[in-house]
């Protein structure tokens, strides 16, 4: 065989390796990448949400201790669904699956934020404080969930509530940031010297009312395939 003849074929076998393992790779964080999370505190409807989504119905539900994982298909598309328990002895958990998180649905119970904002920006703070969601940019949909109540306040009512919140939070954790140390150190949120908003982050965070009880829960579904 001559020389030209030989680069050509070590040439060829290169490039079908890597185009193997680049297609494999990305395969593979595709495959790996289509959970679901749906987050939030107890009682904003999450379970109710997961039955809704998985079965179409809404049935009764207790306060769970543990998580539920299913598949559901929307839109055509499969995904894994996992309904984290809201109870905060328990949710911490929902960090071992951020890795493979495509997007995160945080639950809110519109009826009672505000009797209830402190624990709920808490939680969020959390949930978007994690260095592995802002590394991934994890898209986050903020439900309001209960809008067939006549005491369910607007989404931009509760945007606003959320961001006075963390804003509000971020003054006092972020003194404590100094104690965190490696992974466990929280993230920044937003802009320094600047009250906090949703847009400064790099997560794309969006709001959505809606209702389980009345199975409105399209713009959720448009928004978990999109995402
Ligand atoms: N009116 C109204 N009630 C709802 C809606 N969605 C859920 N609920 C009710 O809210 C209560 C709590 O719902 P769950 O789904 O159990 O709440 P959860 O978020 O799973 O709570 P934890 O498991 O404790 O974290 C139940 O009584 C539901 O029937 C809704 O859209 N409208
Ligand atoms: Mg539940």
């Amino acid at each position: 065989m001559d020389n030209s003849l030989l680069i050509k074929a070590i040439v060829a076998v290169t490039v079908l390796i890597l185009v193997t393992v680049i297609g494999l790779s990305l395969f593979t964080k595709k495959q790996n990448k289509n959970t679901i999370l749906l987050l939030g505190v107890s009682d904003a409807g999450k379970t109710a949400m997961y039955i809704m989504l998985r079965y179409g119905q809404m049935r009764p539900t207790v306060s769970s201790m543990k998580e539920n994982e299913g598949q559901v298909t929307i839109a055509n598309k499969l995904f894994e669904l996992v309904d984290m328990p809201g109870h905060d002895r328990v949710r911490y958990r929902f960090a071992d699956f951020l890795p493979v998180t495509r997007s995160i649905v945080f639950v809110v119970d519109s009826t009672t934020l505000s009797r209830q904002i402190r624990p709920v920006a808490e939680y969020l703070y959390d949930v978007l404080a994690k260095q592995v969601v802002q590394k991934q940019r994890t898209p986050v949909l903020i439900a309001c969930n209960k809008s067939d109540m006549i005491t369910a306040l607007p989404t931009e009512k509760i945007k606003f509530m959320l961001e006075s919140e963390l804003n509000r939070l971020r003054g006092t954790r972020t003194a404590r940031v100094e104690q965190q140390e490696g992974d466990e150190q929280e993230a920044f949120l937003g802009y320094e010297g600047e009250d906090f908003k949703f847009d400064h982050i790099d997560n794309p965070v969006e709001f959505e009312s809606c209702s389980v009880e009345n199975k409105d829960l399209e713009k959720v579904k448009n928004w978990i395939v999109v995402a």
